[in-house]
């Protein structure tokens, strides 16, 4: 699908495309695609002024009426999927699979933000007083802000807007400077949902659009309790204090050095997939990318091979291209940062597999790479660093527990996998000694989680968890409440306190 027709089935202006300061260029070639307004200070202003209006009349709205409005975006979202998914491509470089993939996990989330708005649970507790109760609500907080990251450009937006609005609040999304057209599409049709369901709040879901600088604005207002942020754990160390400074919440979800643990037992076939899909899908520009491999000696130099086997077959080429599975880097800047990552490798004494640029006769302008295998000699060498980029560093290992040892060994804990077919090995890797990340998987890779489960990982990546399970209670405030229906005034803990 060509940009225009995309433009033309989601509906969007092409005159808030043609003429802005913020250039947007598609990685599959270098060309720009649009030129976007970035927002002034005093936009950003007006939004978050709009957004505080919104939400105090979107918290008495009751909780499965909220609902309305994400079942109907999610019906939507389905009949706009292709066109969506394809314009992901397009700004991304993401394979048209995993753009269509995106905008399913949106609709997801949508679904599953439905079911929500009829399930925002408190609980009664027993309290221990005669003739009381306690319990405990959950209350809409205010307005959210979103901060996302170029490479999931609408899901995780999603992933905080549905769940923010069912629980009753507005939301302020600072998208990505590098895509901006995917959140003005996105922004359309959730605009749209709103007037369809009729009777909501203007203001319920702004867009500001723009670099750090513009961000920076959104994270220091007061009036914005909770600031959701997806992106590279530099950033999260600007956002975080600067959040913790005002006493607002922040939900941080940063950097992953996810690893796959491969034990002599496993099913060869299953792991190599996997780890194909985690290392070099989304040119490894995932936060759950597969970015080291810990292999049983045992199996080390069958797994080795039958990934250089399946690493000469994979096909780098356009993502618009229907049997593309590897696209470009975002940007020369991320090209440059995995060749020094490779230098450095190559200067440790590592094997080096791939990394090279291709296809660049076709596209001067635009950074394909070969997907890199690093074969690391010594544990010393285990690299503490995200590279954004498709790198795998491979180890050998000989004992479970000094693999976990080693897969723990770095500052970031978002994602995990263990191939085993050894019932105490994946129990082992999974309980409270073995993988320090917020995702644990058996069997299964690192990336492409379902929405269903809680998103996000501990140490540097931040801590914050985003999308399924009971994330939501990330977006409201809980209150307890002591009702006493007796004719006494019982204290608590027995304290007697008469005149
Ligand atoms: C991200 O890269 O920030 O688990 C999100 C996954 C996707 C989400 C990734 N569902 O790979």
């Amino acid at each position: 699908m060509q940009l225009e027709e995309i433009i033309a089935k989601l509906g969007l202006e092409n005159s808030h495309l043609a003429d802005g300061d913020l250039a947007v260029v598609s990685p599959i070639n270098g060309a720009v695609i649009g030129r976007v307004n970035s927002s002034s200070a005093r936009q950003i202003e007006k939004a978050i002024a709009a957004a505080s209006l919104a939400f105090e009349q979107w918290r008495s709205v009751p909780a499965p009426k909220r609902g309305d409005v994400i079942r109907v975006f999610g019906d939507s979202l389905r009949k706009h999927k292709e066109p969506l998914g394809a314009l992901v491509t397009l700004e991304t470089g993401k394979i048209q699979q995993e753009g269509l993939g995106e905008v399913q996990e949106m609709i997801d989330i949508c679904d599953f933000a439905v079911g929500l708005s009829r399930q925002l649970y408190g609980r009664v507790i027993a309290s221990e007083r005669f003739e009381h109760r306690m319990s405990e609500t959950w209350h809409p907080i205010g307005p959210i802000g979103i901060i996302s990251a170029f490479n999931f450009p609408v899901a995780v937006w999603c992933w905080n807007t549905a769940l923010a609005v069912v629980c009753g609040n507005s939301v302020i999304w600072k998208p990505s400077e590098k895509t901006p057209i995917t959140a003005l599409a996105c922004h359309k049709i959730f605009s749209e949902a709103m007037e369809q369901v009729g009777d909501i709040p203007g203001g319920l879901s702004q867009l500001i659009i723009g670099d750090a600088e513009i961000g920076a604005q959104l994270v220091a207002d007061n009036r914005v309790p909770v600031i959701s942020a997806t992106g590279s754990t530099a950033m999260g160390r600007e956002v975080g204090p600067v959040v913790a400074a005002r006493f607002g919440r922040s939900i941080l979800e940063l950097g992953g050095n996810n690893a796959v643990i491969v034990t002599s037992s496993a099913n060869l076939d299953m792991a190599v997939r996997a780890i194909l899909f985690g290392a070099v899908g989304t040119a490894g520009q995932r936060c759950t990318s597969t970015r080291r491999l810990f292999a049983h000696e045992e199996i080390y130099d069958r797994l080795v091979q039958a990934l250089k086997n399946a690493y000469r077959n994979i096909r780098i080429d356009n993502p618009i291209h229907e049997n593309a599975l590897v696209g470009p880097l975002i940007n020369g800047q991320a090209f440059d940062t995995m060749q020094k990552a490779l230098d450095k490798a190559a200067a440790d004494g590592c094997d080096i597999t791939g990394g090279e640029r291709v296809l660049e006769d076709e596209y001067p302008d635009a950074y394909y790479v070969r997907p890199a295998l690093v074969e690391v000699r010594t544990f010393e060498q285990t690299v503490q660093n995200e590279t954004f980029a498709p790198i795998l560093y491979i180890y050998p290992y000989r004992e479970l527990q000094e693999a976990i040892r080693l897969h723990n060994d770095v500052p970031q804990g978002l994602s995990s996998a263990i191939f085993t077919n050894d019932i105490r090995e994946a129990e082992q890797f999974t309980s409270s000694v073995g993988s320090d990340c917020g995702i644990a998987n058996v069997n299964i890779g690192t990336s492409g989680a379902e929405i269903g489960g809680a998103f996000g990982g501990e140490k540097e990546t931040g801590g914050g968890r985003e999308s399924g399970s009971d994330a939501w209670k990330g977006y409201m405030r809980r209150a307890t409440s002591t009702v006493n229906y007796s004719a006494e005034l019982p204290l608590a803990q027995g304290i007697e306190f008469n005149l």
